[in-house]
């Protein structure tokens, strides 16, 4: 490209990127950026369902075995048949 072009290419091409400028990635799911480009970013992401540190819990009645599996941090029950309480 010459150099007239090149001085505008910068907004020329992010005006004929739908994205903005986005590349999509795979999201990661800690980092803050909505790596794919699909408009919800980490946690909100479907792609970060069940992710580490994505705050998944089970409610209550769910089984679980710790009380971190719950969303109230309570992890009842005998041994092998604990749910959340
Ligand atoms: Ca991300
Ligand atoms: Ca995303």
């Amino acid at each position: 490209m010459d150099g007239a072009l090149a001085y505008y290419w910068p907004s020329v091409e992010q005006s004929l990127d739908p994205a903005g400028g986005c590349t999509p990635v795979d999201e990661v799911c800690t980092d803050g950026i909505d790596n794919d480009c699909a408009g919800q970013t980490d946690c909100a992401d479907p792609d970060c369902s069940g992710a580490p540190g994505c705050g998944v819990c089970s409610p209550v009645g769910a089984t679980c075995t710790a009380n971190s599996d719950c969303c109230l941090s309570k992890c009842r029950g005998p041994a092998g048949a604990k749910t959340c309480r």
